[in-house]
């Protein structure tokens, strides 16, 4: 990750869904950027807050408990939310109303910066031999793909309408490695994800601006060459992984995690 200067740090940065597994890792990283990272989650948060730090438990579908939850902070980074396939009703909740939540609270709170956690999901259904670039048709998964692809409609919303900018990264797989053969396309790791979102928060005049966030992998199915403004550069690859995931049993070919760019959650449901 970049050095950071004095001109690349906020007063306040909010960060959501840090009791996750990416805002674990994003609590630790993000810290050089702001005076006081504020940390929330509906969840509970380990450990209890540090120096720089302010821990704001929240309930991301309580409107009123949001708008408290943005007073004062100048940029937020938005993990929070279901972050699988689930029940509508749990996605209406966490992800549909939060994300209306957060950008609301923005409004009223003057806030000019969001770096939106979307996901691969809102073009799920696209297949693996297919190459998308930021402009392709919006194929969602399932109900959390559809609340992704909402969140990003949020996003520019809120830009024409309020000039608030956003960056909506589609996070392929953020893990340690990468658990599977699709994954050694979506695989965007740690240290590429910190990047990403450093330079999210920090280009100036972004509008909406929508990126895949995937390391430098060889078998890449995406194109963000509408987000180069961004200069995202990946630094990591799965490749350093691929003879422990080949070593895996082989997917038939029928499989949707060998079809789908959203592999397994095309196939998920019905709930009921
Ligand atoms: P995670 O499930 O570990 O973390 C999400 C956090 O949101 C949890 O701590 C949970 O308690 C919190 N949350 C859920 N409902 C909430 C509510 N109603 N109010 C407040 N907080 C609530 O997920 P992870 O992996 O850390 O992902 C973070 C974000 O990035 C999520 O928005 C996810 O959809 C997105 N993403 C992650 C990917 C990955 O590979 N890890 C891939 C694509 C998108
Ligand atoms: C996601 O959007 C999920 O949040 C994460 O848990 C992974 O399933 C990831 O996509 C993926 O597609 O691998």
């Amino acid at each position: 990750m970049s050095e950071t200067t004095p001109s690349q740090r906020v007063s306040r940065l909010l960060l959501t869904g840090a009791a996750g597994g990416l805002g674990k890792v994003l609590r630790e990283r993000l810290r050089p950027y702001a005076d006081i990272l504020r940390l929330s989650d509906i969840a509970s948060l380990a450990p209890a807050a540090g120096p720089h730090e302010e821990v704001v438990p929240c309930d991301l579908s309580d409107k009123k408990a949001v708008d408290a939850l943005v007073a004062g902070c100048d940029a937020i980074v938005h993990l929070g939310g279901v972050s699988v396939e689930r029940p509508f009703e749990e996605i209406l909740e966490g992800n549909i109303k939060g994300v209306f939540h957060i950008y609301e609270a923005a409004r009223r709170h003057g806030v000019k910066r969001v770096v939106f956690a979307s996901s691969n999901h809102v073009i799920g259904f696209y297949k693996q031999t297919e190459h998308l670039d930021a402009h392709a048709l919006r194929r969602p998964d399932g109900y959390y793909g559809l609340s992704k692809s909402f969140g990003e409609d949020v996003a520019q919303f809120y830009f024409d309408r309020w000039g608030i900018e956003t960056v909506s990264i589609r996070i392929g797989s953020s893990f340690p490695e990468p658990a599977n053969r699709r994954m050694m396309s979506t695989w965007l790791s740690y240290d590429d994800l910190t990047s990403l979102i450093e330079k999210s928060l920090f280009t100036p005049d972004v509008k909406h601006t929508i990126v895949y966030g995937a390391s430098a992998n060889k078998d890449v199915w995406w194109d963000n060459s509408a987000a180069a403004h961004l200069g995202y550069a990946p630094k990591d690859t799965s490749e350093v992984f691929r003879a422990k995931v080949e070593a895996q049993p082989p997917v038939a070919p029928t499989d949707p995690n060998a079809i789908y760019q959203g592999g397994g959650f095309t196939a998920q449901g019905p709930f009921e």
